[in-house]
């Protein structure tokens, strides 16, 4: 057995230190990573991935930490993992979001971890699926993913989730920041917090008029209220998630083959992207910037030719 399977098994059989390292490792993306992510991919347990996105201050990690209190109610084991794809270490908001957690870290049946920006192969959207695929492997049943901003890394992360929670505020700003930012698109469930403050009610009928408007979908994405200081409406919101977990299962495998292939994907395009930059020298890598910095060529015809005068990393 390699360091790596002795790690892998202890963090799979529940050390939290051993699991600590394993996510550390995947992270990062490189050939050690692809020999732990496949080993615990065979060994996933189908946990269910609940993404929780949406501008910042809307109270995502209030509402998490409360969400994590339902499931925990239902004895349920969950980990949770705060993404930041702007931060390249761990700012501010990340530190009080971990004091927030402090009171759920102390329960054995929820893990907590934060994740920000920092050398993963393929970024930080392909990094967090790689950790899901441990935290299933330990056995978690649910995997919450909050994200902090409202950009394309939080879609594309919001897209690997099973259930996607879009979370705004009363006020029509928070609306149309999330129309524009593709948030309507990914939902299946929409919170309105902070409901103790006004225009909750026109809020929630703006975001039903410009979800509902068009084809039936065969989910309907429901719009709910809470008050996730206080824990207003968290107990719903629950049960919704576990409706669109039911509502997938019906499916009948399709969301299994969507995952597959979005896996197949992922996978394909890290080892494309490795292969490349690993047979493309230093030095021409430099040069090619420096062509384009100076707006003697164009990046695409760049990439072209550094693939073109290195054939290995194509073949
Ligand atoms: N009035 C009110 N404040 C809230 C509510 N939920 C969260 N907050 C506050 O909003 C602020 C931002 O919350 P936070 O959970 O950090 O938001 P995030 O950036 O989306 O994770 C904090 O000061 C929370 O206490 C709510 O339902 N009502
Ligand atoms: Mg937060």
């Amino acid at each position: 057995m390699t360091g790596f399977d002795v790690m892998l098994s202890a963090a799979l059989a529940g050390d939290r230190r051993a699991l600590a390292k394993v996510i550390t490792v995947v992270e990062r993306g490189n050939e050690d990573a692809r020999e732990v992510l496949a080993a615990a991919y065979s060994q996933r347990t189908g946990a269910h991935i609940i993404g929780v996105t949406g501008p910042p201050g809307a109270g995502k990690s209030t509402l998490v930490n409360e969400l994590i209190g339902s499931i925990r109610a239902d004895e349920a084991e969950v980990a949770a993992l705060l993404i930041d794809p702007s931060s390249p270490f761990s700012g501010g908001a990340i530190l009080g979001d971990r004091i927030r957690m402090q009171d759920r870290i102390s329960d054995p049946g929820v893990y907590a971890r934060s994740m920000a920006s920092r050398g993963q192969l393929g970024g930080i959207s392909r990094a967090a699926p790689r950790a899901v695929v441990v935290l299933d492997a330990a056995g978690f049943p649910y995997v919450i993913l909050e994200t902090v901003g409202v950009g394309q890394a939080e879609v594309d992360i919001a897209e690997n989730a099973d259930t996607t929670v879009v979370v705004l505020n009363p006020g029509w700003g928070d609306s149309i920041q999330a129309a524009k930012a593709g948030l309507l698109e990914i939902g299946d469930v929409f919170v309105v917090n902070k409901a103790d403050r006004p225009g909750v009610e026109a809020t929630v009928a703006d975001l039903n008029h410009m979800l509902h408007e068009g084809a039936e979908r065969a989910w309907p994405p429901p719009v709910v209220t809470t008050i996730a200081h206080d824990g207003t409406g968290v107990a719903e919101l629950w049960k919704i998630i576990q409706d669109h977990q039911a509502h997938l299962a019906d499916l009948d495998g399709e969301a299994v083959t969507r995952r597959a292939a979005r896996d197949v994907h992922g996978a394909l395009s890290e080892l494309v992207a490795e292969r490349a930059t690993s047979h493309i020298e230093d030095t021409a890598m430099a040069a090619a910037v420096a062509e384009v910095a100076a707006r003697r060529v164009d990046p695409w015809t760049a990439a072209q030719q550094l693939l073109d005068r290195s054939p290995a990393a194509t073949g």
